[in-house]
């Protein structure tokens, strides 16, 4: 664990110096980076710092239980949306980022160059890297950590404030969702929950929020009918060109499509005249690198693509084409 009472001094002291601070999870932020950010909030506004925590997803970006807990959490939190960070944004003399630590995993309306580093707060688990923001003035980066929300509960604890029992869920939620639900803690995380689950937090509670949407599952499960499989048993979807999906969809539909297939890729409209393919692949071929020779990128075993002012027809054609042949050279 990273030091987590230097970061209480350290912290507590540029808090007392501002006058206004922004706090910003990821973009389509998940559990971890709402709740740690709200977890930040209530220690700005103990210090008497008007504070905002700025969530601009759009709720079709958002995961269906993000956006029940943000609407259940705008009662109690200062939670502004992409119209309002345009106004609150002025006068903000520290911004602060919470499970995110590049720009480029920020709402993409907020230009980077408005977040100057001297006035930056960043507080992740997320390995660092060569697009880490540079030279912030407090950086705390664990990743031993299970999640941005363990962090904030220890400097919750450190700072001996009273985490009420709604927030409690929300950072018990947050450290699950980081932890697959399993259950398996280390020594640190374990101590984390506990300290949670006495303040009143209860994994049902908890686990409430992990709950999907039956439209939006009905969606998938009627992507999935559409699949057609090609050679090398490369599974393939190609979306009703007249209906816009989100990307989670997408990503569902494909993993849902891999159950049955070597590789799957699921081609749709995801607003805005973009098309994206949402891809997957079982071990045996590294998908990420096969998308990237589209303009795509991701993991050996699940990778995306955007593609703005093509059509599904266009994008299928090329898949069919460059990628499809690949698989078996891959196998
Ligand atoms: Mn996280």
């Amino acid at each position: 664990m990273a030091d987590i009472k230097k970061l209480k001094v350290s912290l507590e002291s540029l808090i007392e110096r501002s006058g206004k601070i922004m706090i910003f999870p990821h973009r389509q932020a998940d559990f971890d980076a709402v709740a740690s950010s709200l977890g930040m909030s209530l220690i700005a506004t103990e210090f008497h710092v008007s504070n905002h925590v700025f969530i601009g997803d759009t709720a079709s970006s958002l995961d269906h239980g993000v956006q029940i807990m943000r609407s259940e959490a705008k009662a109690y939190f200062p939670i502004i949306n992409l119209d309002e960070y345009g106004v609150e944004s002025k006068g903000v003399d520290l911004n602060i980022l919470c499970d995110v630590n590049k720009p480029q995993l920020l709402l993409k309306e907020i230009n980077p160059e408005s977040l100057p580093v001297e006035q930056m707060v960043i507080i992740d688990h997320h390995m660092k890297d060569k697009e880490t923001f540079e030279g912030a003035a407090i950086e705390h980066i664990d990743p031993t950590a299970s999640s941005a929300s363990e962090i904030i509960t220890q400097l919750l604890l450190a700072y001996k404030m009273e985490i009420p029992e709604k927030l409690a869920n929300y950072l018990l939620a947050g450290i699950r969702l980081d932890t697959n639900r399993t259950g398996n803690y280390s020594e640190g995380t374990s101590d984390t929950v506990t300290a949670l689950l006495k303040r009143g937090a209860s994994v049902e509670e908890a686990d409430s929020y992990f709950i999907e949407s039956f439209k939006s599952d009905c969606r998938v499960f009627s992507l999935v009918t559409r699949a057609k499989f090609l050679k090398n048993n490369v599974g393939i979807i190609l979306a009703p060109t007249n209906r816009i999906y989100s990307s989670d969809e997408l990503a569902k539909a494909a993993n849902q499509l891999l159950k049955y297939a070597n590789a799957s890729y699921v081609i749709g409209k995801v607003g805005k005249g973009i098309i994206r393919v949402s891809a997957r692949s079982r071990s045996m071929i590294n998908i990420a690198a096969l998308m990237q020779q589209i303009g795509g990128g991701g993991r050996p075993t699940a990778a995306a693509a955007d593609f703005p002012g093509s059509t599904i027809e266009e994008v299928a054609k090329t898949i069919k084409k460059v990628l499809v042949p690949q698989h078996a050279i891959n196998e």
